[in-house]
Protein backbone atom coordinates (compact mmCIF):
# COMPACT_ATOMS: atom_id res chain seq x y z
CA UNK A 1 0.00 0.00 0.00
CA UNK A 2 2.90 2.45 0.70
CA UNK A 3 4.57 3.20 -2.47
CA UNK A 4 6.78 5.74 -1.52
CA UNK A 5 9.57 6.90 0.49
CA UNK A 6 9.33 10.09 2.76
CA UNK A 7 12.25 12.20 2.52
CA UNK A 8 14.81 10.29 0.95
CA UNK A 9 15.46 10.74 -2.96
CA UNK A 10 17.40 8.52 -4.96
CA UNK A 11 19.38 9.82 -7.88
CA UNK A 12 22.17 9.11 -9.53
CA UNK A 13 24.86 12.48 -9.95
CA UNK A 14 26.26 11.91 -13.29
CA UNK A 15 29.61 13.97 -13.71
CA UNK A 16 28.36 17.51 -14.55
CA UNK A 17 30.10 19.15 -17.32
CA UNK A 18 30.70 22.59 -18.01
CA UNK A 19 28.63 23.92 -14.76
CA UNK A 20 32.01 23.98 -12.20
CA UNK A 21 32.46 27.71 -10.60
CA UNK A 22 36.43 27.58 -10.89
CA UNK A 23 37.37 27.85 -7.50
CA UNK A 24 35.35 25.18 -6.78
CA UNK A 25 36.66 22.83 -9.12
CA UNK A 26 40.21 23.54 -8.39
CA UNK A 27 39.48 23.02 -4.78
CA UNK A 28 37.43 19.67 -5.51
CA UNK A 29 40.65 18.46 -7.89
CA UNK A 30 43.32 19.41 -5.98
CA UNK A 31 42.15 17.05 -3.29
CA UNK A 32 43.17 14.14 -5.43
CA UNK A 33 45.43 11.59 -3.26
CA UNK A 34 46.04 9.31 -6.09
CA UNK A 35 44.87 8.74 -9.61
CA UNK A 36 41.69 6.69 -10.23
CA UNK A 37 42.80 3.46 -11.92
CA UNK A 38 41.70 2.32 -15.23
CA UNK A 39 39.81 -1.36 -14.38
CA UNK A 40 41.49 -3.45 -17.31
CA UNK A 41 39.20 -6.35 -18.71
CA UNK A 42 40.99 -9.59 -17.74
CA UNK A 43 42.08 -11.96 -20.92
CA UNK A 44 39.52 -14.98 -20.85
CA UNK A 45 41.44 -18.37 -20.29
CA UNK A 46 40.45 -21.26 -21.61
CA UNK A 47 39.85 -21.55 -25.36
CA UNK A 48 40.14 -19.28 -27.93
CA UNK A 49 37.38 -16.76 -28.80
CA UNK A 50 34.97 -17.33 -31.80
CA UNK A 51 34.17 -14.49 -33.58
CA UNK A 52 30.70 -13.91 -32.10
CA UNK A 53 32.19 -14.05 -28.84
CA UNK A 54 34.81 -11.76 -29.62
CA UNK A 55 32.05 -9.52 -30.58
CA UNK A 56 30.05 -9.87 -27.48
CA UNK A 57 33.25 -9.07 -25.60
CA UNK A 58 33.20 -5.53 -26.96
CA UNK A 59 29.70 -4.97 -26.90
CA UNK A 60 30.20 -6.60 -23.37
CA UNK A 61 33.46 -3.94 -22.83
CA UNK A 62 30.93 -0.59 -23.85
CA UNK A 63 28.46 -1.03 -21.87
CA UNK A 64 30.81 -1.21 -18.95
CA UNK A 65 32.99 1.47 -20.40
CA UNK A 66 29.47 3.49 -20.65
CA UNK A 67 28.55 2.11 -17.16
CA UNK A 68 31.58 3.24 -15.46
CA UNK A 69 31.89 6.81 -17.28
CA UNK A 70 28.52 7.32 -15.42
CA UNK A 71 28.86 5.67 -12.24
CA UNK A 72 32.62 7.53 -11.90
CA UNK A 73 32.75 9.65 -8.49
CA UNK A 74 35.60 12.11 -9.29
CA UNK A 75 35.39 13.45 -5.73
CA UNK A 76 34.78 10.47 -3.55
CA UNK A 77 37.69 8.57 -5.89
CA UNK A 78 40.22 10.52 -4.03
CA UNK A 79 38.85 10.08 -0.60
CA UNK A 80 39.72 7.29 2.08
CA UNK A 81 36.65 5.54 2.08
CA UNK A 82 35.57 1.69 0.42
CA UNK A 83 36.23 1.75 -3.40
CA UNK A 84 33.65 0.18 -5.78
CA UNK A 85 36.55 -1.75 -6.96
CA UNK A 86 37.79 -3.42 -4.09
CA UNK A 87 33.95 -4.32 -3.39
CA UNK A 88 34.28 -8.40 -2.19
CA UNK A 89 38.11 -8.30 -1.98
CA UNK A 90 38.44 -10.09 1.46
CA UNK A 91 41.63 -9.74 1.56
CA UNK A 92 42.06 -5.96 2.89
CA UNK A 93 42.29 -5.70 6.29
CA UNK A 94 39.92 -3.84 8.08
CA UNK A 95 39.84 -0.87 10.14
CA UNK A 96 41.49 2.88 9.47
CA UNK A 97 42.15 3.01 5.41
CA UNK A 98 44.75 6.14 5.91
CA UNK A 99 46.97 6.81 9.22
CA UNK A 100 46.42 9.99 11.35
CA UNK A 101 49.17 12.21 10.46
CA UNK A 102 50.51 14.60 13.05
CA UNK A 103 48.11 17.38 14.02
CA UNK A 104 50.57 20.42 12.89
CA UNK A 105 50.18 18.48 8.97
CA UNK A 106 46.88 19.29 8.99
CA UNK A 107 45.77 22.58 6.75
CA UNK A 108 45.74 25.48 9.02
CA UNK A 109 43.59 27.53 6.78
CA UNK A 110 39.99 26.99 5.51
CA UNK A 111 39.76 25.91 2.26
CA UNK A 112 38.80 28.33 -0.70
CA UNK A 113 35.55 29.29 -2.10
CA UNK A 114 34.67 31.74 -4.76
CA UNK A 115 35.14 35.64 -4.21
CA UNK A 116 31.61 36.08 -3.44
CA UNK A 117 31.61 33.51 -1.00
CA UNK A 118 32.25 32.98 3.38
CA UNK A 119 32.90 30.57 5.35
CA UNK A 120 31.10 31.20 8.82
CA UNK A 121 30.80 29.15 11.96
CA UNK A 122 26.78 28.70 13.04
CA UNK A 123 26.32 29.39 16.45
CA UNK A 124 23.22 27.27 16.85
CA UNK A 125 22.23 28.51 20.07
CA UNK A 126 21.67 32.01 18.55
CA UNK A 127 18.45 32.58 18.10
CA UNK A 128 19.00 34.63 14.58
CA UNK A 129 21.28 31.92 13.69
CA UNK A 130 19.59 29.07 14.44
CA UNK A 131 16.55 30.63 12.47
CA UNK A 132 18.61 31.25 9.08
CA UNK A 133 20.37 27.72 9.41
CA UNK A 134 16.16 26.70 10.10
CA UNK A 135 14.92 28.40 6.50
CA UNK A 136 17.78 26.87 4.56
CA UNK A 137 16.63 23.59 5.50
CA UNK A 138 13.25 24.15 5.45
CA UNK A 139 13.18 25.38 2.09
CA UNK A 140 16.49 23.46 0.32
CA UNK A 141 16.79 20.40 1.94
CA UNK A 142 16.24 16.42 1.72
CA UNK A 143 13.03 15.83 -0.73
CA UNK A 144 11.47 12.31 -2.19
CA UNK A 145 12.00 11.72 -6.11
CA UNK A 146 8.62 13.19 -6.78
CA UNK A 147 9.11 16.42 -4.80
CA UNK A 148 5.67 16.20 -2.88
CA UNK A 149 7.48 16.32 0.49
CA UNK A 150 10.83 17.94 1.67
CA UNK A 151 12.24 17.13 5.18
CA UNK A 152 11.07 20.20 8.19
CA UNK A 153 13.91 19.98 11.32
CA UNK A 154 12.54 22.18 13.85
CA UNK A 155 14.47 24.53 15.74
CA UNK A 156 14.34 22.56 18.92
CA UNK A 157 14.94 19.71 16.95
CA UNK A 158 17.76 21.50 15.23
CA UNK A 159 19.61 22.49 18.52
CA UNK A 160 18.97 18.85 19.94
CA UNK A 161 20.72 17.35 17.27
CA UNK A 162 23.87 20.06 17.18
CA UNK A 163 24.58 20.04 20.55
CA UNK A 164 25.51 16.79 22.28
CA UNK A 165 27.98 16.46 25.00
CA UNK A 166 31.43 17.60 23.62
CA UNK A 167 30.10 19.49 20.81
CA UNK A 168 32.44 22.01 18.80
CA UNK A 169 30.49 24.70 17.07
CA UNK A 170 33.53 25.18 14.84
CA UNK A 171 31.95 21.93 13.16
CA UNK A 172 28.78 23.74 12.56
CA UNK A 173 30.08 25.38 9.03
CA UNK A 174 27.70 27.60 7.08
CA UNK A 175 28.48 29.49 3.98
CA UNK A 176 27.30 32.44 2.98
CA UNK A 177 26.93 35.17 0.36
CA UNK A 178 29.50 38.15 1.76
CA UNK A 179 27.46 41.26 0.20
CA UNK A 180 23.81 39.91 1.29
CA UNK A 181 25.28 37.79 4.45
CA UNK A 182 22.75 35.16 2.79
CA UNK A 183 23.62 31.48 4.26
CA UNK A 184 23.45 28.98 0.75
CA UNK A 185 25.45 26.51 2.00
CA UNK A 186 25.58 23.98 5.50
CA UNK A 187 27.11 20.65 6.42
CA UNK A 188 27.50 19.59 10.46
CA UNK A 189 29.58 17.29 12.36
CA UNK A 190 29.03 16.41 15.59
CA UNK A 191 31.79 13.82 17.90
CA UNK A 192 30.42 10.59 18.82
CA UNK A 193 31.99 7.11 20.01
CA UNK A 194 31.14 4.43 17.50
CA UNK A 195 32.01 0.86 18.15
CA UNK A 196 32.86 -1.20 15.44
CA UNK A 197 33.26 -4.76 16.69
CA UNK A 198 35.23 -4.77 19.37
CA UNK A 199 36.78 -1.38 18.40
CA UNK A 200 35.23 1.74 20.45
CA UNK A 201 36.29 4.90 17.70
CA UNK A 202 36.19 8.54 18.26
CA UNK A 203 34.38 9.68 14.96
CA UNK A 204 32.34 12.48 13.69
CA UNK A 205 28.59 12.10 12.70
CA UNK A 206 28.66 14.19 9.36
CA UNK A 207 24.80 15.64 8.82
CA UNK A 208 22.66 17.99 7.19
CA UNK A 209 24.97 18.61 3.98
CA UNK A 210 22.97 21.18 1.96
CA UNK A 211 23.80 23.76 -1.18
CA UNK A 212 20.81 26.35 -1.89
CA UNK A 213 19.03 25.06 -4.83
CA UNK A 214 20.19 28.06 -6.68
CA UNK A 215 23.78 26.38 -6.54
CA UNK A 216 23.66 22.59 -6.93
CA UNK A 217 25.79 21.14 -9.54
CA UNK A 218 28.45 23.36 -9.03
CA UNK A 219 31.30 21.24 -6.69
CA UNK A 220 30.50 23.17 -3.70
CA UNK A 221 29.36 19.69 -1.76
CA UNK A 222 32.83 18.38 -2.47
CA UNK A 223 34.76 21.55 -0.86
CA UNK A 224 31.76 21.71 2.49
CA UNK A 225 32.92 17.68 2.87
CA UNK A 226 36.87 18.82 2.57
CA UNK A 227 36.35 21.53 4.84
CA UNK A 228 34.47 19.77 7.10
CA UNK A 229 36.89 16.82 7.47
CA UNK A 230 40.02 19.26 8.34
CA UNK A 231 37.97 20.96 11.23
CA UNK A 232 37.08 17.18 12.34
CA UNK A 233 40.66 16.32 11.95
CA UNK A 234 41.87 19.56 13.68
CA UNK A 235 40.36 17.68 16.67
CA UNK A 236 42.86 14.70 16.52
CA UNK A 237 39.67 12.84 15.08
CA UNK A 238 39.80 10.62 11.71
CA UNK A 239 36.82 8.61 11.12
CA UNK A 240 32.96 9.64 10.46
CA UNK A 241 29.99 7.95 10.22
CA UNK A 242 27.26 9.30 7.77
CA UNK A 243 23.90 8.28 6.16
CA UNK A 244 22.62 8.99 2.56
CA UNK A 245 19.83 8.34 0.11
CA UNK A 246 22.47 8.29 -2.57
CA UNK A 247 24.51 5.46 -3.68
CA UNK A 248 28.43 6.71 -2.96
CA UNK A 249 31.54 4.70 -2.52
CA UNK A 250 30.54 2.10 -0.51
CA UNK A 251 27.60 2.12 1.53
CA UNK A 252 28.78 -0.64 4.64
CA UNK A 253 25.00 -1.39 4.75
CA UNK A 254 21.87 -0.57 2.60
CA UNK A 255 18.88 -0.02 5.04
CA UNK A 256 15.33 0.30 3.99
CA UNK A 257 12.59 2.73 5.45
CA UNK A 258 9.06 1.12 6.47
CA UNK A 259 5.63 3.33 7.29
CA UNK A 260 3.22 2.42 9.37
CA UNK A 261 -0.12 4.06 8.94
CA UNK A 262 -1.68 6.49 11.64
CA UNK A 263 -3.86 8.59 10.01
CA UNK A 264 -4.91 7.11 6.65
CA UNK A 265 -7.38 9.24 5.15
CA UNK A 266 -4.38 12.23 5.71
CA UNK A 267 -1.53 10.25 4.34
CA UNK A 268 -3.88 9.07 0.94
CA UNK A 269 -5.11 12.62 0.37
CA UNK A 270 -1.77 14.08 0.07
CA UNK A 271 -0.40 11.49 -1.86
CA UNK A 272 2.04 9.82 0.62
CA UNK A 273 -0.05 6.15 0.42
CA UNK A 274 -2.52 4.96 -1.93
CA UNK A 275 -6.01 3.22 -1.58
CA UNK A 276 -4.76 -0.74 -1.65
CA UNK A 277 -6.69 -2.72 -4.39
CA UNK A 278 -10.25 -3.45 -3.44
CA UNK A 279 -9.92 -1.24 -0.60
CA UNK A 280 -12.77 1.47 0.85
CA UNK A 281 -11.52 3.69 2.98
CA UNK A 282 -13.70 2.87 6.12
CA UNK A 283 -11.83 -0.89 5.38
CA UNK A 284 -8.44 1.15 5.28
CA UNK A 285 -9.23 3.36 8.56
CA UNK A 286 -10.32 -0.10 9.96
CA UNK A 287 -7.54 -1.72 9.46
CA UNK A 288 -5.21 0.91 10.98
CA UNK A 289 -6.95 1.78 13.96
CA UNK A 290 -4.97 1.09 17.17
CA UNK A 291 -6.28 0.71 20.76
CA UNK A 292 -7.30 4.05 22.90
CA UNK A 293 -4.34 2.98 25.27
CA UNK A 294 -1.05 1.18 25.72
CA UNK A 295 -1.57 -2.09 27.69
CA UNK A 296 2.02 -2.86 29.07
CA UNK A 297 1.55 -2.47 32.53
CA UNK A 298 4.65 -0.58 34.18
CA UNK A 299 4.88 1.58 30.32
CA UNK A 300 5.75 4.97 31.19
CA UNK A 301 7.42 7.91 30.00
CA UNK A 302 10.95 7.98 30.94
CA UNK A 303 12.00 10.38 33.23
CA UNK A 304 15.67 11.73 34.37
CA UNK A 305 16.29 9.38 37.04
CA UNK A 306 15.82 6.52 34.82
CA UNK A 307 19.79 7.39 32.72
CA UNK A 308 21.59 5.33 34.77
CA UNK A 309 19.37 2.01 34.18
CA UNK A 310 18.71 3.15 30.39
CA UNK A 311 21.84 3.08 29.61
CA UNK A 312 22.92 -0.08 31.29
CA UNK A 313 19.77 -1.59 29.37
CA UNK A 314 20.84 0.20 26.18
CA UNK A 315 24.83 -0.84 27.09
CA UNK A 316 24.11 -4.15 27.17
CA UNK A 317 21.59 -4.31 24.12
CA UNK A 318 23.50 -2.20 21.68
CA UNK A 319 26.50 -4.99 22.37
CA UNK A 320 25.39 -7.72 20.04
CA UNK A 321 25.54 -5.30 16.94
CA UNK A 322 28.62 -5.33 14.71
CA UNK A 323 28.26 -1.47 14.42
CA UNK A 324 26.58 0.64 17.36
CA UNK A 325 27.21 3.95 19.13
CA UNK A 326 28.91 3.92 22.60
CA UNK A 327 26.57 5.54 24.62
CA UNK A 328 27.79 6.56 28.29
CA UNK A 329 24.94 8.36 30.81
CA UNK A 330 25.83 11.23 29.54
CA UNK A 331 24.93 10.51 26.12
CA UNK A 332 21.62 8.43 27.33
CA UNK A 333 20.41 11.82 29.27
CA UNK A 334 20.81 13.79 26.22
CA UNK A 335 19.96 12.06 23.23
CA UNK A 336 17.17 9.97 25.03
CA UNK A 337 15.25 12.16 27.44
CA UNK A 338 12.26 13.04 26.53
CA UNK A 339 12.21 16.64 25.07
CA UNK A 340 8.51 18.02 23.72
CA UNK A 341 8.23 17.10 19.28
CA UNK A 342 11.95 16.39 19.63
CA UNK A 343 12.32 12.89 21.21
CA UNK A 344 9.92 10.29 23.34
CA UNK A 345 11.41 7.87 25.29
CA UNK A 346 9.34 5.43 27.09
CA UNK A 347 10.08 2.29 29.30
CA UNK A 348 8.47 -0.62 31.68
CA UNK A 349 9.29 -0.82 35.22
CA UNK A 350 8.65 -3.82 37.01
CA UNK A 351 5.99 -3.27 39.59
CA UNK A 352 7.44 -5.83 41.87
CA UNK A 353 11.45 -4.94 41.84
CA UNK A 354 11.25 -1.65 39.93
CA UNK A 355 13.74 -2.92 37.30
CA UNK A 356 13.47 -0.65 33.86
CA UNK A 357 13.09 -4.10 32.00
CA UNK A 358 12.22 -2.47 28.15
CA UNK A 359 12.53 0.91 26.25
CA UNK A 360 11.11 2.21 23.05
CA UNK A 361 12.05 5.85 21.51
CA UNK A 362 11.17 7.75 18.66
CA UNK A 363 12.33 10.77 17.06
CA UNK A 364 9.75 13.95 15.14
CA UNK A 365 10.78 15.00 12.05
CA UNK A 366 8.29 16.56 10.34
CA UNK A 367 7.88 16.65 6.45
CA UNK A 368 6.53 19.75 4.68
CA UNK A 369 3.92 18.88 2.25
CA UNK A 370 4.36 20.72 -1.12
CA UNK A 371 2.07 22.29 -3.18
CA UNK A 372 -1.47 20.25 -1.15
CA UNK A 373 -4.56 23.05 -0.69
CA UNK A 374 -5.45 21.47 2.07
CA UNK A 375 -2.53 20.34 4.26
CA UNK A 376 1.03 21.65 4.83
CA UNK A 377 2.76 19.33 7.28
CA UNK A 378 3.34 15.69 7.77
CA UNK A 379 4.05 14.55 11.36
CA UNK A 380 6.17 11.65 11.09
CA UNK A 381 7.72 9.61 14.34
CA UNK A 382 10.68 7.93 13.28
CA UNK A 383 11.94 5.16 15.73
CA UNK A 384 15.46 5.39 17.54
CA UNK A 385 16.63 2.73 19.91
CA UNK A 386 14.36 0.45 21.50
CA UNK A 387 14.91 -2.53 23.74
CA UNK A 388 12.98 -5.57 25.02
CA UNK A 389 14.24 -7.72 27.86
CA UNK A 390 10.49 -9.50 29.35
CA UNK A 391 8.22 -7.38 27.21
CA UNK A 392 8.18 -8.70 23.64
CA UNK A 393 9.32 -6.70 20.97
CA UNK A 394 5.93 -6.38 18.93
CA UNK A 395 4.43 -5.48 22.02
CA UNK A 396 6.66 -2.52 23.17
CA UNK A 397 6.63 -1.19 19.71
CA UNK A 398 2.91 -1.86 19.54
CA UNK A 399 2.66 0.43 22.48
CA UNK A 400 4.76 2.76 20.78
CA UNK A 401 2.32 3.42 17.94
CA UNK A 402 -0.40 3.80 20.36
CA UNK A 403 1.60 6.72 21.91
CA UNK A 404 2.40 8.30 18.71
CA UNK A 405 -1.24 7.85 17.69
CA UNK A 406 -2.59 9.45 20.69
CA UNK A 407 -0.06 12.75 20.31
CA UNK A 408 -1.51 12.77 16.68
CA UNK A 409 1.53 12.01 14.39
CA UNK A 410 0.20 10.78 11.02
CA UNK A 411 2.42 8.20 10.07
CA UNK A 412 5.38 6.13 12.15
CA UNK A 413 8.84 5.21 10.10
CA UNK A 414 11.59 2.75 11.08
CA UNK A 415 14.79 1.19 8.97
CA UNK A 416 14.87 -2.31 9.06
CA UNK A 417 18.11 -2.11 11.23
CA UNK A 418 18.43 -3.83 14.62
CA UNK A 419 15.69 -6.18 15.64
CA UNK A 420 13.09 -4.24 13.60
CA UNK A 421 12.65 -6.47 11.30
CA UNK A 422 10.47 -9.00 13.97
CA UNK A 423 7.62 -6.19 14.42
CA UNK A 424 7.86 -4.40 11.03
CA UNK A 425 4.96 -6.83 9.13
CA UNK A 426 3.16 -7.81 11.71
CA UNK A 427 2.73 -4.59 12.95
CA UNK A 428 1.42 -3.17 9.60
CA UNK A 429 4.83 -1.16 8.11
CA UNK A 430 4.41 -0.79 4.85
CA UNK A 431 8.26 -0.94 2.82
CA UNK A 432 9.56 2.50 1.20
CA UNK A 433 10.86 2.58 -2.24
CA UNK A 434 14.35 4.07 -1.05
CA UNK A 435 16.80 3.06 0.82
CA UNK A 436 18.93 4.65 3.09
CA UNK A 437 23.02 4.00 3.05
CA UNK A 438 25.51 3.82 5.55
CA UNK A 439 29.04 5.28 5.32
CA UNK A 440 32.06 5.05 7.57
CA UNK A 441 35.10 7.52 6.69
CA UNK A 442 38.27 6.44 6.21
CA UNK A 443 37.47 2.86 8.35
CA UNK A 444 37.07 -0.08 6.11
CA UNK A 445 34.75 -3.15 6.51
CA UNK A 446 35.74 -6.07 4.64
CA UNK A 447 32.46 -7.12 3.90
CA UNK A 448 29.20 -5.53 3.61
CA UNK A 449 26.58 -5.47 6.48
CA UNK A 450 23.24 -6.88 7.18
CA UNK A 451 20.28 -3.98 8.43
CA UNK A 452 20.49 -6.65 11.29
CA UNK A 453 24.33 -6.19 12.02
CA UNK A 454 23.73 -2.33 12.42
CA UNK A 455 23.01 -0.72 16.15
CA UNK A 456 22.87 2.60 14.42
CA UNK A 457 20.28 5.07 13.74
CA UNK A 458 21.63 8.92 12.45
CA UNK A 459 19.40 11.72 12.23
S1 LIG B 1 22.85 13.33 3.55
C1 LIG B 1 21.76 14.64 3.07
C2 LIG B 1 22.27 15.33 1.86
N1 LIG B 1 21.49 16.51 1.56
C3 LIG B 1 20.49 16.56 0.67
O1 LIG B 1 20.16 15.59 0.01
C4 LIG B 1 19.78 17.89 0.57
C5 LIG B 1 19.39 18.27 -0.84
N2 LIG B 1 20.56 18.22 -1.72
C6 LIG B 1 21.57 19.13 -1.67
O2 LIG B 1 21.60 20.06 -0.89
C7 LIG B 1 22.70 18.90 -2.66
O3 LIG B 1 22.23 18.11 -3.72
C8 LIG B 1 23.94 18.23 -2.00
C9 LIG B 1 24.99 17.94 -3.10
C10 LIG B 1 24.56 19.18 -0.99
C11 LIG B 1 23.58 16.91 -1.34
N3 LIG B 1 26.71 12.88 0.55
O4 LIG B 1 28.18 20.21 -5.16
P1 LIG B 1 27.92 19.12 -6.11
C12 LIG B 1 28.57 14.18 -4.05
C13 LIG B 1 27.99 12.89 0.10
O5 LIG B 1 28.10 19.47 -7.54
P2 LIG B 1 25.15 19.23 -5.35
C14 LIG B 1 24.01 14.12 4.59
O6 LIG B 1 23.82 15.22 5.02
C15 LIG B 1 28.34 13.63 -5.43
O7 LIG B 1 28.40 12.21 -5.42
N4 LIG B 1 28.34 13.27 -1.15
O8 LIG B 1 26.47 18.47 -5.89
C16 LIG B 1 25.28 13.36 4.92
C17 LIG B 1 29.47 14.29 -6.19
O9 LIG B 1 30.71 13.66 -5.91
P3 LIG B 1 31.33 12.60 -6.97
C18 LIG B 1 27.34 13.66 -1.96
O10 LIG B 1 23.99 18.40 -5.78
C19 LIG B 1 26.42 14.02 4.20
C20 LIG B 1 29.53 15.68 -5.55
O11 LIG B 1 28.91 15.54 -4.25
C21 LIG B 1 26.01 13.68 -1.56
O12 LIG B 1 25.13 20.66 -5.70
C22 LIG B 1 27.71 13.26 4.29
C23 LIG B 1 28.75 16.68 -6.36
O13 LIG B 1 28.86 17.91 -5.73
C24 LIG B 1 25.71 13.28 -0.25
N5 LIG B 1 24.45 13.25 0.22
O14 LIG B 1 25.28 19.11 -3.76
C25 LIG B 1 28.83 13.96 3.58
N6 LIG B 1 25.27 14.14 -2.58
O15 LIG B 1 31.62 13.38 -8.23
C26 LIG B 1 30.10 13.14 3.56
C27 LIG B 1 26.11 14.37 -3.59
O16 LIG B 1 32.55 12.02 -6.34
C28 LIG B 1 30.83 13.21 4.85
N7 LIG B 1 27.35 14.08 -3.24
O17 LIG B 1 30.25 11.57 -7.19
C29 LIG B 1 32.17 12.50 4.77
C30 LIG B 1 32.93 12.52 6.10
C31 LIG B 1 33.59 13.88 6.33
C32 LIG B 1 34.26 13.99 7.70
C33 LIG B 1 35.51 13.14 7.81
C34 LIG B 1 36.20 13.29 9.17
C35 LIG B 1 37.32 12.45 9.38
Amino acid sequence: MIFFVNGISFFLHISDSATFLETFQMVDSNASSGSPEETQNPIPDGNAPSESDLALDTLAQNVQESLSLETRHKFWETQPVGQFKDMGDTSLPEGPIEPPTLLSEVKQEPYNLPNLYEWINCDISSEDMCNEVYSLLANNYVEDDENMFRFNYSKEFLRWALQPPGYFRSWHIGVRVKSSKKLVAFITGIPAKIRVRDEVVNMAEINFLCVHKKLRSKRLAPVMIKEVTRRVHLENIWQAAYTAGVVLPTPIASCQYWHRTLNPKKLIDVGFSRLGARMTMSRTIKLYKLPESTVTPGFRKMEIHDVPAVTRLLRNYLSQFVVAPDFDENDVEHWLLPEENVVDSYLVESSETHDVTDFCSFYTLPSTILGNPNYSTLKAAYSFYNVSTKTPLLQLMNDALIVAKQRDYDVFNALDVMENDSFLKELKFGPGDGKLHYYLYNYRIRQALKPSELGLVLL
